[in-house]
């Protein structure tokens, strides 16, 4: 495997950066997850504009241009000689002293590309659908560390993922500062109630996934009737169908919340259908390589 730093490639076990890096000292930095099909970037312009809105925020400097960091990504993936693929794009602070403060990382940012392979659930889990639970660790509230902002600091994510293996459950529903469903730890939520679909408002402190955006996409085009609509656990309990959706995970079926089973506790058709749906996307959605 090669390791794309800063415009130069690196073994896998040369691919190195700094203790003092900020990324590593403080989650200082931000990140993509993107795949890739069958030699197409899945969405590859709207993840790199999203990795530069979460950097604009942070009031980071990424030293590349769009364009340049697209064929960046693209070169990766020749690099490595991928088909199908799971790219990690990853900027960070750079490398600092022991302090938190950001203008003393002089030598800018570190710009990271890693290209792999993914499979972030056994294959029966798209047949049977995951078991998920309601965990008390609520997402980071949008007027402190907003979760638009996709930062390399997941450890929000990371203890809501401990408290749902701790309860022996697959996925973690995280809440916001006032009850409401806002998203799982690396994945979006929706549910199906009497063929309608809804999923959580971005500003509830939920980010807006691509693959949502892409479920919102198709749902639009085929006439689904769509909401984004804050949920509440009860809604999310008397659903007809639930499912997640996110780059890594694509769309997963939910078969039981809280230890209720969603519907039939099967995946529902109107799932299943988006499963469809959403593969036929992914080989006309994206930039060729
Ligand atoms: N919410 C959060 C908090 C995420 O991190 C999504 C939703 C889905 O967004 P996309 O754009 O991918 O549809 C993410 C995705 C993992 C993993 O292991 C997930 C993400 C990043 C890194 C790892 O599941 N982000």
């Amino acid at each position: 495997m090669k390791v794309y730093i800063n415009g130069k490639f690196y073994e896998k076990g040369e691919a190195k950066i700094s203790v003092f890096d900020h990324g590593l000292l403080y989650g200082d930095g931000v990140f993509e997850g993107i795949r890739s099909y069958n030699r197409i970037v899945f969405k590859l312009k709207e993840h790199i504009d999203r990795l530069f809105e979460s950097a604009k925020s942070i009031m980071l400097t990424i030293p590349l241009t769009k364009e340049q960091l697209v064929n960046a990504v693209i070169t990766a993936l020749k690099e490595n000689k991928l088909n199908d693929a799971y790219i990690r794009l990853l900027v960070t602070r750079g490398e600092g002293d022991l302090g938190l403060d950001p203008r003393k990382c002089k030598g800018g940012a570190r710009v990271i590309i890693i290209a792999d392979k993914i499979a972030l659930y056994p294959k029966e889990f798209y047949k049977e659908g995951l078991k998920i639970v309601t965990v008390p660790t609520v997402r980071n509230l949008p007027e402190a560390l907003n979760p638009q902002i996709k930062s390399l600091n997941y450890l929000n994510n990371i203890l809501a993922k401990i408290e749902a293996a701790n309860a022996g459950c697959d996925e973690a529903i995280m809440l916001d500062s006032l009850g409401y469903v806002a998203e799982c730890t690396g994945d979006n939520i929706f549910i199906v109630k009497a063929k309608h679909l809804y999923t959580p408002p971005q500003c509830m402190g939920t980010l807006r996934g691509i693959t949502r955006d892409s479920v919102l996409e198709i749902a639009k085009k085929t006439k689904i009737s769509v909401h984004e609509h804050v949920i509440t656990r009860h809604e999310v309990y008397i659903s007809d169908e639930c499912f997640l959706t996110g780059t890594a995970a694509e769309i997963i079926p939910v078969a039981m919340v809280d230890g209720r089973s969603i519907g039939t506790g099967k995946p529902g058709k109107l799932t299943l259908s988006l499963m469809k749906k959403f593969k036929e996307l992914t080989k006309k959605s994206g930039v060729r390589y």
